[in-house]
């Protein structure tokens, strides 16, 4: 009991001292601008800063010590203990952890320098603050411009620790924690805690995650960040990384010289999504993903076609020099004006690691973030039909921009399908190119919360936000965000906080209302000199290197460019996959002949008619299927109803898959249908028309209740249409839609 008493009287010490010592106690939120963040210079209120602050009102010491250390509750205390002593199990699973962790350590750690009970618990306290709010202290902005409130909770005086302190050693271990609060993290000076934390939470990424609900997840995440040391790439991988961020910057700077007038809503400020995509797509191939779906809006895209899904360079080029169409296809798929970043287009990529990885990038409208819910459904679709049960061999990718991912209600419906069982398709990974501005509007102006990306939380996706100048930063988020969505099969956002070179197009002028930002961009160096100049400094690769890389970069552009002269552009070009059979605008389907034999319908009626024996349907319910039994029978008197559930069956029969998706599908708006039977009982549940066929598989036939988003359903729903030609029917509402229908529909088939 001798650990107690010590702790105890340490603790009121502690408490006394800090309580004498003016201005030990941080009052407010501080507003330091984002670049100034050196660890010594701001993780202790300074003396100076003491000074003007406004003198620290007393607080009683009843409200600073912990109750429990006082006067008859040690009594308590040391009976407790006593009887833990005797028998673990014989106190509260909650005494048993801090008797484990505290008096356990306490007693085997010689090197715990007078460490208190109140001490531990207020060190605590600071990790937790770093996990919740290091993000605010982050660096992220490139430009240095944004100006943030920093919270005091990450102030380590404001729980009573001073300089005096920095060297002592401390034990922080935590019941069924991970990182810094693990039990097995040995003991540590209070400096090098601190600086760790300054490290894994203030550096160039800013770790959203505590609004997680799951410990195992927050556990896993901790796991990652809080690595006893910083992760570090080998030579062999900077190398890869300089070559891939080389390639996204030639790019660009390629475009602008050949085609000067030319929109091409290029990626110069954010040139990092590219390398950190690639490798993103080289990790999720790793954890064996085969087959990713892109979406994406304006910004950069012709770079991800280029550099990432591997369209070619001269069929870019051509498309910007207007290109030749081809002769025999004239009218069949044709397209004029801005269409070069509207197209998408799909390759089989290697990866680092030696795999093979399909990409397909969406065609786009201009309507932003139309295309996610699209995305969605084809990546649902082909799971479907690759039989990817666990959703892990197929995955969604979407890239938003920050002033739309806040904007547009689509993103915020289209999270919302993420977990629900008939729509969920395992996880997609959200990027944000966040240049800070949306056309002409300032983050401040353009919402109300504090990050693009806050509407991500509803969902309980962790969100990493990483400042683009960092290219390494940029790829280790990238790959934690794949080894996320294989790990936990949900979603998740990587943030880049980057910025945007040049106007909204490249013929815009940005001064005319960002003049401050753009006078600091002007002289801003791009994020490949940064990283040459980084692995320069550092001994890590020669200038010889990269001029090799560089020059490399700029004969494969030339060439490619020649070569874009005598492009001749094919019909498949136009299409995201290379289907055979599709259509053209101008061929006509055959009519098909869509009638059945009655042996058919017989036989179908009665799969749809029939409840299971000890089923205990609601009376009136079990009535009506009674009713449709004898229309079958005498094929008499067929109502809607059952000429409905006759059309579903039979398309079953056939070997097609059929979806019903709507607020109100399953009983039926009109309480007509009746699709989902439910026991009276028990609650169970069942479906007739996944009974059909022998052996039916039970997604085949998918009917399910759902939120009301018409434009959402839509979107998802004609991917299993386009792309595997089921047939949609659309009902009541549908104007909410028309988007869908005139971006899409109209135009797919
Ligand atoms: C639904 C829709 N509304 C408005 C527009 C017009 N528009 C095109 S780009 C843009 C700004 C988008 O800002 P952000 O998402 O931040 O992307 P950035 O252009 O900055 O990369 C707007 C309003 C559009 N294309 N689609």
């Amino acid at each position: 009991m001798a650990w107690f008493r010590a702790a105890s009287s340490a603790a009121k010490l502690a408490v006394r001292r800090s309580l004498a010592r003016p201005g030990s106690y941080a009052t407010k939120a501080r507003i330091l601008p984002s670049h100034n963040r050196d660890f010594h210079s701001t993780v202790f209120t300074s003396r100076a800063q003491a000074a003007t602050a406004p003198i620290p009102r007393p607080v009683p010491l009843s409200r600073l010590t912990d109750s429990f250390l006082d006067g008859s509750s040690s009594v308590y205390l040391e009976e407790l203990q006593r009887a833990w002593e005797e028998d673990p199990d014989s106190v509260d699973e909650s005494w048993d952890n801090f008797f484990r962790n505290f008096v356990g350590q306490a007693t085997t750690s010689p090197g715990i320098s007078g460490q208190t009970i109140q001490e531990s618990m207020r060190l605590l306290l600071l990790v937790r603050a770093y996990q919740v709010n290091g993000h605010m202290k982050a660096n992220l902005d490139p430009l240095a411009l944004e100006e943030r409130h920093i919270p005091e909770d990450l102030d380590p005086a404001l729980y009573g620790f001073s300089e005096a302190d920095l060297d002592r050693e401390f034990f922080l271990g935590v019941w069924k924690m991970a990182g810094f609060l693990s039990e097995n993290r040995p003991v540590q000076t209070l400096r090098s805690i601190l600086t760790r934390l300054q490290q894994a939470y203030c550096g160039s990424v800013g770790y959203e995650y505590m609004h997680i609900s799951d410990r195992e997840k927050c556990n896993w995440l901790r796991d990652k960040i809080e690595t006893p040391t910083p992760t570090q790439y080998n030579s062999e991988r900077r190398v890869v990384m300089l070559d891939r961020l080389t390639w996204s910057t030639q790019f660009e700077n390629f475009l602008a010289t050949k085609w000067t007038a030319a929109k091409r809503f290029g990626l110069e400020g954010g040139e990092t999504l590219i390398p950190g995509m690639k490798e993103m797509f080289d990790r999720s191939a790793d954890l064996g993903v085969e087959s990713i779906v892109i979406g994406m809006s304006h910004r950069g895209r012709l770079n991800v076609l280029g550099n990432v899904v591997r369209k070619p360079l001269r069929q870019i080029f051509s498309e910007f020099s207007g290109g030749t169409r081809p002769v025999d296809e004239v009218g069949l798929y044709t397209g004029t004006g801005d269409v070069k970043y509207h197209l998408g287009t799909s390759y089989d990529r290697p990866t680092r690691g030696g795999k093979r990885i399909h990409l397909s990038l969406v065609a786009n409208p201009s309507h932003l973030e139309a295309v996610d819910p699209l995305v969605i459904g084809k990546t649902r679709a082909k799971q479907y039909y690759s039989n990817d049960v666990d959703r892990t061999r197929n995955l969604g990718i979407l890239i938003h921009g920050d002033g739309s991912f806040a904007g547009q209600g689509v993103v915020y419906e289209t999270l919302h399908l993420s977990g629900l069982p008939n729509y969920t398709t395992g996880g997609t990974i959200h990027i944000v190119v966040n240049n800070q501005v949306a056309f002409t509007t300032d983050p401040q102006a353009g919402r109300s919360s504090q990050y693009c990306t806050d509407v991500a939380k509803a969902l309980d996706a962790p969100i990493f936000h990483v400042n683009g100048d960092d290219l390494e930063a940029v790829v280790h988020v990238c790959e934690l965000a794949a080894e996320w969505r294989q790990t936990f099969h949900s979603d998740v956002v990587v943030d880049i906080v980057c910025y945007r070179r040049f106007g909204h197009n490249e013929i815009d002028e940005p001064s005319f209302t960002q003049p401050k930002m753009y006078k600091v961009i002007r002289s801003h160096p791009s994020a490949l000199e940064i990283y040459q100049q980084k692995l320069l400094k550092n001994g890590q690769i020669a200038q010889e290197d990269i001029d090799k890389i560089q020059k490399k970069v700029n004969s494969i552009l030339n060439e490619e460019f020649m070569n874009s002269k005598d492009y001749v552009p094919k019909k498949r070009d136009w299409l995201a996959a290379y289907w055979s059979g599709f259509k053209s605008p101008e061929q006509i389907s055959r009519v098909r002949n869509t009638g059945v034999k009655p042996e058919i319908l017989k036989n179908v009626g009665k799969a749809i008619t029939t409840l299971p024996d000890t089923f205990k349907a609601h009376r009136a319910v079990k009535k009506i299927f009674e009713q449709r039994s004898q229309m079958i029978e005498s094929g008499e008197g067929i109502d809607w109803a059952v000429g409905e559930a006759l059309a579903f069956a039979t398309l079953l029969v056939e070997g097609n898959h059929v979806r019903l998706s709507g607020q109100d599908v399953e009983r039926g708006t009109f309480s007509h249908r009746h699709s989902v039977v439910h026991d009276q009982e028990t609650g169970e549940q069942y479906c007739p028309l996944d009974h059909v066929i022998m052996n039916q598989d039970e997604e085949m036939f998918t009917v399910s209740n759902r939120l009301y988003f018409i434009q959402e359903f839509l979107s998802l729903t004609l991917f299993w249409h386009t792309y595997f030609f089921t047939c949609i029917f659309l009902t009541c509402f549908f104007y909410n839609a028309s988007l869908v229908v005139n971006k899409y529909l109209k135009y797919g088939s």
